[in-house]
């Protein structure tokens, strides 16, 4: 049951429960921004000087850390600007609408945006990987393959030490359980709240919100009266990634903090571990012949992809 604030004696509108803290809702976005801070500090992700770049869907995630960056920006002491893709999802004009709500609150808040238009910039838009016939891999892995892509290339245009991105503590437990359950050593090797740069032309990855949950991100816009894009992209199918998290927020009512002790252990028992073998074991990064960017391949996938989808469309 909800009490009083612990911190102010206000009614209380929202129980953390792994925290056992009953909070109002000023010091709850409060503790939110704290905790991110903590996240930061814990994985050491950001440092003073550093130059972040975050990149930002409309989505509600991406939205509250565009906000909880930009209240730590001064007290870390790092530089923020953000980023945002035109995919050219033009169903319900899905596009249009992502790109005019990051265009508000990066107006709002004063964050220089970055805008890179698909069709524009590369030729190609997410639809027409969709029509194009002869793309047989799921539209969603493609789709990563283009943001993982283009976000690099940018931040490093940019000159950033670190792209950040929306990533949460449901997504991250759900995958990381997955990823345990498959047991594909390639892809926990990988995944973290943090991804170093292996070399040229790679900027690190980070995931601030590793330790927040999803709920947090939608009571933080919603106390802080932040209105993101609710409105699903067309092609999210998402039934086993939705399974997935039912199942770790039922582990989490059984066990409460076990999304949060799973993300942790991960990192400081399996992952170094893990990490040491797949030293012995990866493959080496080059540059990509096509685009100078970087890859295990001869051809990166982007640029195989853009191919396909030009001769197909
Ligand atoms: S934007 Fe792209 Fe998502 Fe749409 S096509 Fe799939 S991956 S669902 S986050
Ligand atoms: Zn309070
Ligand atoms: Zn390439």
């Amino acid at each position: 049951m909800l009490k009083q604030c612990k911190l102010c004696g206000e009614p209380a509108s929202v129980r953390v429960p792994y925290a056992r803290l009953s909070l109002c809702p000023k010091h709850f976005t409060e503790y939110v921004e704290r905790h991110v801070r903590n996240t930061i500090k814990r994985y050491k992700l950001i440092k003073s000087g550093d130059r972040v770049v975050l990149a930002i869907s409309g989505g509600k995630d991406s939205l509250a850390l565009l906000h909880i960056l930009n209240n730590l920006r001064g007290e870390v002491g790092f530089e923020l600007s953000a980023l945002n893709i035109d995919l050219g999802i033009r169903k319900d004009d899905y596009s249009l609408k992502a790109v005019q709500i990051s265009e508000k609150y990066c107006r709002e808040l004063g964050v220089e945006l970055a805008k890179v238009d698909m069709k524009r910039d590369f030729g190609f838009t997410i639809d027409e990987v969709f029509s194009s016939n002869h793309v047989r891999r799921p539209i969603c892995s493609s789709c990563g393959v283009i943001k993982r892509y283009v976000t690099n290339k940018v931040a490093v245009e940019l000159g950033a030490n670190s792209l950040a991105t929306g990533h949460n503590l449901d997504d991250e437990s759900a995958v990381l359980l997955s990823n345990y359950v498959k047991a594909d050593i390639d892809l926990l090797v990988r995944s973290g709240p943090m991804l170093p740069s292996r070399g040229e032309r790679m900027v690190s990855r980070i995931k601030p919100l590793y330790e927040t949950s999803e709920k947090e991100t939608t009571l933080y816009n919603f106390f802080k009266g932040i209105q993101h894009l609710e409105q699903k992209c067309p092609y999210a199918s998402g039934a086993s990634t939705l399974r997935l998290k039912e199942v770790v927020n039922a582990l989490e009512e059984e066990w409460v903090g076990s999304k949060i002790a799973l993300v942790r252990s991960f990192n400081k028992k399996i992952k170094p571990i893990l990490a040491e073998h797949y030293s012995k074991n990866s493959k080496d990064i080059d540059l990509c012949e096509a685009c100078g960017y970087p890859t295990s391949t001869k051809i990166c996938s982007f640029c195989r992809l853009k191919k396909s989808v030009s001769k197909n469309c």
